[in-house]
């Protein structure tokens, strides 16, 4: 059916509550989403693929069908995109390097490894973002590396974030975009340390070395990414919240906010309006969906994620806050992951372009509560989804539940061939 008289029904009803609907499709339009690359092969990549996932992150499930190499990783992550609406970026890994078949070591990859993936990217009119790999490596096996106590070991990994930053900024470059690099450390106690203050120390000498030099905003801007707590690593991570908050306001970066990175009733869409009032650089997400630990499911439309999205767009944050996903599940899927986890951001974006949020502040500041409440739960039952079928429309990708039987027919003609 089309779209068109449902979406015009839809479009009356939300001008009398003085919210423009093209409007709001046209603002979402011109939000990028990073999706990462790394749902697509059980966080593998192909510098080693069959070394196991280390650093106290775990893919669950072996639904056949992930992506080996590099051209099926493209091919995969390709037929999402055409699935999903919006601007895309794609989250790169350094260890997703293009080496020819040739290791090279973490410290010593260059551009020139990233390079075919700029062109794919180009081609394509992707963004790209990147994240230095510090796991799933030998020197990583004990779990510590920029905070490592051997000065070999931690210099090693500082080269490689420093390499990795390199790479970023020629990223950057060559597609005349923002790179947003993130570092995130998996350095963290099974047990309780006596001497958490040296570990923690030597964190932030690593990261003294690794911004000593600026890079171009316009190019890169880095990003850290604190943690509760890892498998192995309970009792003490050593890059805590606290820990980079200060970090990122001492070196004026981006703060990344991992939706499965805090206490279970811990919430980050509560924390952008306090974060970016003293850290003016802005936020870079990692919109994840924990459940009861940082198990990383894909993402759904539930409350968190809406809540996520009307803070972004409520306050026009959205030149200071860079989305991006940061989920693996490899029970299921994994195209269809990347797709219901990505839709459904782009959902909960255009939901929350739809919210009359001048009208519902009034309500608020003049102590109107209950008006505020009746028209939140009001709202819920708007016909949104007429508006997101218009917007998958506009943006030329499949209306409703239509993409499922194409990714059916993908995993029966490729998927299910490897
Ligand atoms: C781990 C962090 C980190 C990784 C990715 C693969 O807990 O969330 O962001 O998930 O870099
Ligand atoms: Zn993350």
């Amino acid at each position: 059916m089309s779209t068109e008289n449902m979406y015009r029904i839809a479009r009356d009803l939300y001008a009398e509550i003085g919210v423009d609907t093209d409007a709001a499709i046209r603002r979402v339009s011109d939000i990028p989403v990073s999706i990462q690359c790394w749902q697509g092969d059980d966080v593998r990549g192909f510098e080693n693929p069959d070394a196991g996932l280390s650093g106290g992150i775990q893919t669950t499930g072996n639904y056949p069908g992930r992506a080996r190499n590099i051209d099926e990783l493209r091919a995969d992550f390709d037929f999402a995109a055409r699935l999903i609406p919006g601007k895309k970026k794609i989250s790169l890994h350094a260890i997703y390097l293009d080496n020819g078949g040739k290791a090279v070591p973490r410290d010593e990859i260059e551009p020139k490894h990233f390079a075919s993936w700029i062109e794919w990217a180009r081609e394509r009119r992707y963004g790209i973002d990147f994240n230095p790999t510090c796991f799933s490596h030998p020197l990583a096996a004990d779990g510590f590396t920029l905070s490592h106590v051997d000065p070999g070991v931690r210099a090693f990994w500082i080269r490689h974030c420093l390499a990795s930053r390199n790479i970023a900024v020629a990223i950057g470059r060559a597609l005349g975009q923002t790179v947003c690099t993130n570092y995130w450390v998996p350095d963290g106690f099974k047990d309780i340390p006596v001497d958490r203050a040296a570990a923690r120390a030597r964190l932030a000498d690593s990261y003294d070395q690794i911004f000593a030099e600026p890079v171009d905003d316009a190019f890169n801007l880095d990003a850290v990414e604190s943690k509760v707590f890892g498998i192995g690593a309970e009792s003490c991570t050593v890059g805590s919240h606290e820990f980079y908050m200060g970090c990122a306001l001492k070196h004026n970066l981006l703060l990344t906010l991992d939706a499965g990175h805090f206490h279970p009733t811990e919430v980050i869409s509560d924390k952008l309006s306090s974060a970016l009032l003293y850290n003016k650089k802005g936020i870079l997400l990692h919109v994840s969906r924990p459940v009861r630990w940082d198990s990383d499911h894909v993402v759904i439309f539930d409350d968190e994620l809406k809540a996520i999205a009307l803070e972004i767009l409520r306050y026009h944050y959205e030149d200071r806050i860079h989305i991006g996903l940061d989920y693996f599940d490899a029970s299921i899927n994994r195209v269809a992951a990347w797709t219901i986890g990505a839709r459904n951001m782009q959902k909960a974006l255009l939901y929350a372009a739809l919210e009359p949020t001048a009208r519902l502040q009034e309500m608020e500041a003049k102590g109107d509560y209950t008006s505020r409440l009746a028209y939140l739960e009001e709202l819920k039952s708007y016909p949104f989804s007429a508006v997101w079928d218009r917007y998958c429309e506009n943006c030329g990708v499949p209306v409703r539940d239509s993409w499922i039987a194409d990714v059916q027919e993908y995993e029966n003609s490729t998927l299910s061939k490897r």
